[in-house]
């Protein structure tokens, strides 16, 4: 599969978040990864719907937006997504996420199941019919600027391999947090297809989003 790079915007300057997206296209980037968290589900706050429809108005990048937030299906009709976008929940975040992802799903967008580090791969058996794309967080949500968690590797692995397992090869994976080049590299080989890039290898002081994406991906080229 291709691997796909999604940039996390709360890792932007948001004061020059215009300029940003612009070079982040020019870069090639192919997701603006949207946070959305409620304070609750995650133990912070960050960015919210008018700047993912704001965001929307401005650039043709498809947006990935990742919901932290209790009862996701509150809110799903507050953004202005279309078909290429992915709208992802978490499966914790609601005991019918299914009626969530079902509502996603009807609504003519992408849907993504996201898992905290301590939820199995296996969750996500029954719910294959709904789901476009599983994003593994690589660390427990909230935070920017985190370590990689020790499981990280191995649950990519078994998250590629029961998709493989349940005739679901075309779901691409998404890693989330902490995602270096190294830990790009590494995860890359267990299977990832998308990755979100933010602090550890994209929003960087001494490097161009041009010269980070390139980098990345000549990482991941080289296996
Ligand atoms: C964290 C959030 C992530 C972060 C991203 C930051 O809860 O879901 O998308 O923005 O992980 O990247 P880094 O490289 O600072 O960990
Ligand atoms: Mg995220």
């Amino acid at each position: 599969m291709k691997k796909y790079l999604s940039a996390s915007l709360m890792c932007a300057d948001l004061m020059n978040l215009k300029n940003s997206v612009d070079e982040l296209k020019k870069a090639g980037i192919d997701y603006l990864h949207l946070d959305i968290m409620d304070g609750s589900f995650v133990p912070n706050i960050t960015l919210g719907f008018d700047l993912v429809n704001a965001i929307k108005e401005i650039s043709n990048i498809p947006l990935d937006v990742h919901m932290m937030v209790n009862k996701p299906s509150r809110f799903i009709n507050e953004m202005n997504l279309g078909e290429n976008d992915i709208l992802c929940v978490h499966y914790e975040s609601d005991i019918h996420i299914h009626r969530t992802l079902e509502q996603i799903k009807n609504k003519g967008i992408k849907s993504g199941l996201a898992i905290n580090p301590q939820t199995p791969p296996e969750c996500m058996q029954y719910l294959t019919d709904y789901i476009d794309m599983a994003l593994v967080m690589t660390v427990s949500p909230g935070f920017a600027g985190q370590k990689l968690f020790a499981g990280a590797e191995r649950k990519t692995k078994d998250t590629r391999s029961l998709l493989d397992e349940w005739g679901c090869s075309c779901i691409p994976v998404e890693v989330d947090g902490n995602i270096s080049v190294e830990n790009g590299r590494k995860l890359s080989r267990c299977g990832a297809d998308i990755f979100v890039l933010g602090t550890s290898s994209l929003f960087v002081k001494n490097k161009t989003f041009a010269q980070a994406a390139s980098d990345f991906r000549n990482a991941l080229k080289e296996g």
